[in-house]
């Protein structure tokens, strides 16, 4: 089983939004009756109406984000970065805030910077206040100046630059230097920072100064593990000894989703200084995809920054020093014939500011074929075509940002790669793996792709692009049974004509039985051509109504049906994040499909992460621990194959024979949730010969709480379409291979949908409309036994996963021709929504 997968971190939009909210009620005084009953309803009358228009115009557009309101609120601007002294002498008393030395110097810089900016009388009137935050050796100081831009003149906004902040700056201290003789700054830095992040450390508040070495120790979030409190503005300066870096690991993270609101701020730095940002994140990881930073030098600061609405449990973090030496190691000459490598401490974040340089040397006449199995060096604001910052480099091409699949070849049996970090923003890096190979014979008994991987010999025009760049698809002779596209690839004859574009340039689907101006039905029935859209079912199959953009009131089998009986012709209208029907009822209940942890990009692999499938279930029947795979539905009730219930003994069908476990990835732990049966209801159609109506309804005896390994999948509507070649995933305990042990750990399999034509030739004539096959008529790769029940879930551009079938049957497992077939879950759709009301 292999696999490849993406995770999307948000950006941190770093807006800060100030509500004003004061009123003082102040109570009338004793003055005669009418008088003051007068006064009051007057002042009510004119308060309601000023509160109205205060609502409207304020607050309704700060709550819709409207520019109105933007336009009504003052604006702070932050500058930070740290300047450099020249001849001063380092003192660990400056790293104490409340010291008289820090007092001393801070005061110094302080006004500096003041009198700096009042020699630019643009930035003068708007300057409110420069803060000195912490000394590092050097000597550094770290400051932050803000400004603040009244309503009336918010349209100067644009000219505060961190160009215009710094020159003056730059100005201020040549002629500082020679007033002030004790302080030299030799150099300054500023860049825009967020305001949120811009604290003073002398307030104490939710401040910490943290001193890290050798021995691991911990911090956590305020009020961790139950809830950060709101608007937190935390902060965390930590210094390690020089010639350390420091290590910071969050075994534990839990932020709310949106970036923008809530999120952890990491630096190389004592400043919030974006041009030394190690990272921004929020959400949640698993403990399989801990967040792992470390600094280039000995300091390093993280911020917490929260908004006033739902509130997570935090972090936990762990933190310690390490040699300078130990955490930039990295490169060197690999002669071995085959071998691994990785960037600076991976899985972990590689340090900012590192260059490697791997010469791999294989003997004279072998070539080198390099596969990077991980790859993540993504940086905002980055062009992957011209990697202008952190990359990897090899025979002169870069490669950043996020790869799933980089396979490279070398030309002699030397190959360099480099590997380059600049100062800001990390990421996990790559792993990569290399093997010597002899140019003749670059595949042993495979085929060689151009990408430079090789593949089974199979896979070879098969018509699936398994390379990746085509090239195992090119250059075919195609066989007897096969169709010869447009576009030289080769694809069973069995596909041409069957409404899906299989060759990519339509040659398949062209010069099919209809007439140039007839219309092919969906059963091979040809119309003319004015019977689409008509707003009249003329195919038996509704097929000429199917994808109209409007066909009012036309009930086809591929139309979206909403509560209100109205038809939407739309492919995939359900939880697709647009209000389709009239009553809403096609966005109605999409609370399901997602997956709440971030997890780990780790390219190929089988064993699935802990929430990585959060629907999946592991049905446990008696003392024999796995027997079969389920997938939630809704708190109480799970989807499953009849046939792991209706047996040749009574026994599986009794509900209390089985238990359930869910939020389940090894079998051996024991961090899972166990619910019993309540009822089992297999479907009255299960036919035990032909595995008919394979489907299973569980009902729970205690309902499940949803959390970050335990969601609901979503279920197809009846006219839901998962069309061939679409790329899905089974999941499942299964055995590993046909007769073999089932798995203690989660596997996962990416298997795609393959054309009912070719399955039913393929399964010789078993197929029912109630099936659908998935899987790799080249074998390899599929279900197996002991993954009966389990899902097929396809994951559809709204972004949520969807139960495409049930893990039913299949002739052995992985063989060739022969894949796994599955319970097609949108034909009994509406038995499950009788059965449950889900
Ligand atoms: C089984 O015995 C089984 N290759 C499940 C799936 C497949 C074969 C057998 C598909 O549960």
């Amino acid at each position: 089983m292999y696999s490849a997968r993406y995770e999307y971190d948000g950006h941190n939009g770093r807006h800060e939004r100030i509500d004003f909210l004061s009123s003082k009620e102040k109570a009338p005084s004793k003055r005669k009756m009418g008088i003051v009953i007068g006064a009051l309803v007057a002042f009510l009358i004119v308060a309601a109406v000023a509160a109205f228009l205060i609502w409207l115009f304020v607050f309704k557009d700060a709550d819709s984000g409207a520019t109105l309101s933007k336009q009504l609120k003052p604006s702070t601007q932050v500058f930070s970065g740290h300047m450099k002294l020249a001849d001063a002498s380092y003192n660990q008393e400056l790293e104490d805030t409340t010291s008289n030395e820090f007092k001393v110097l801070s005061d110094n810089l302080e006004a500096i910077l003041a009198e700096s900016y009042k020699k630019d009388p643009f930035l003068a009137k708007y300057y409110t206040t420069s803060v000195v935050t912490a000394f590092s050796e050097g000597v550094i100081a770290y400051y932050w100046s803000q400004f603040d831009i009244p309503v009336e003149d918010l349209e100067i906004e644009p000219e505060f630059s961190e160009e215009r902040v710094l020159e003056t700056l730059e100005n201020g201290i040549k002629q500082q230097r020679i007033i002030k003789t004790n302080i030299k700054i030799r150099e300054i830095t500023s860049s825009f920072t967020d305001p949120r992040m811009a604290r003073n450390p002398k307030s104490n508040e939710c401040f910490f100064r943290l001193e890290a070495d050798e021995k691991e120790q911990k911090f956590e979030s305020p009020g961790y593990p139950t809830a950060y409190p709101p608007r937190s503005r935390c902060q965390w300066q930590i210094r390690a000894s020089v010639e350390n870096v420091i290590s910071v690991a969050f075994p534990f993270f839990q932020i709310e989703d949106d970036c923008s609101d809530d999120f952890v701020f990491i630096y190389d730095s004592l400043s919030a200084d974006d041009s030394q940002a190690i990272t921004n994140k929020c959400g949640q990881r698993p403990p399989s995809n801990p967040l792992q930073v470390v600094s280039s030098g000995n300091i390093m600061l993280i911020n917490l920054i929260t908004d006033s609405d739902t509130q997570k449990p935090g972090f936990a973090a762990v933190y310690k020093a390490i040699p300078n030496s130990e955490a930039k190691k990295c490169g060197g000459v690999l002669s071995e014939s085959a071998g691994v490598f990785t960037s600076p401490l991976h899985p972990s974040f590689y340090p900012p500011a590192v260059d490697c340089e791997w010469t791999i040397k294989v003997p004279k006449g072998q070539k080198v074929r390099v596969k990077f199995t991980m790859f993540r060096m993504k940086e905002p604001m980055v062009d992957i075509r011209v990697c202008h910052k952190d990359y990897v480099e090899v025979m002169d091409t870069k490669y950043c940002g996020e790869l799933s699949s980089l396979a490279l070849t070398s030309d002699t049996n030397v190959l360099n790669v480099n590997f380059h970090s600049d100062e800001s923003y990390t990421d996990k890096g790559f792993s990569a793996e290399y093997i010597a190979y002899d140019p003749k014979d670059p595949c042993p008994n495979e085929f060689p792709c151009a990408s430079g991987i090789c593949i089974a010999k199979e896979l070879q025009c098969d018509g699936w692009n398994d390379c990746g760049d085509m090239s195992d698809e090119r250059q075919c002779h195609c066989e007897k049974d096969q169709f010869a596209c447009g576009n030289g690839l080769c694809k069973p004859r069995l596909w041409v004509c069957d409404r899906v574009n299989d060759c990519g340039d339509g040659s398949d689907e062209k010069q099919c039985s209809c007439e140039q101006n007839e219309w092919r039905c969906g059963n091979g029935v040809c119309l003319p051509q004015d019977v689409v859209c008509d707003n009249k079912k003329d195919c038996e199959d509704g097929s000429d109504e199917a994808s109209c953009k409007t066909s009012l009131g036309i009930c086809s089998d591929f139309s979206f049906k909403c509560n209100n009986k109205e038809c939407i012709n739309k492919v995939n209208a359900e939880c697709d994040r647009v209000n389709d029907c009239s009553d809403n009822s096609d966005e109605a209940i999409c609370d399901c499909g997602t997956r709440p942890y971030k997890l780990n990009r780790i390219v190929g692999g089988q064993n699935a992460e802990l929430g990585e499938w959060p629907w999946q279930v592991s049905l446990h029947f008696l003392t024999y621990g796995h027997v079969c795979g389920a997938s939630i539905i809704s708190e109480r009730w799970l989807l499953s194959a009849s046939h792991c219930f209706v047996t040749s003994s009574p026994q599986n069908y009794i509900a209390s024979n089985w238990q359930t476990y869910s939020g389940m990835q090894d079998q051996y732990k024991q961090d899972n949730v166990r619910r019993p049966v309540k009822r089992i209801i297999s479907h009255p159609d299960y036919n035990q010969m032909t595995f008919d109506y394979d489907i299973a309804l569980l009902e729970l005896s205690e309902p499940l709480e949803f959390t970050n390994t335990i969601q609901p999948i979503c279920l197809p509507s009846s006219s839901h379409v998962f069309p061939a070649g679409m790329s899905c995933w089974v999941t499942g305990w299964g055995a590993l291979r046909e007769g073999g042990q089932k798995s203690q750990i989660l596997q996962k399999a990416s298997v795609k949908i393959i054309n009912d034509s070719v399955c039913n030739m393929v399964t010789e004539g078993q197929l029912t409309s109630r099936m659908l096959c998935s899987g790799f008529l080249a074998g390899g790769i599929d279900a197996c036994q002991g993954d009966s029940g389990g899902p097929l879930v396809c994951f559809e551009e709204s972004g949520k996963w969807f139960q495409a079938g049930i893990v039913s049957w299949g002739e052995g497992c992985a063989r060739r021709n022969k894949p796994g077939v599955y319970t097609r879950v949108t034909k009994l759709r509406d038995w499950i929504k009788d059965e449950t009301g889900i």
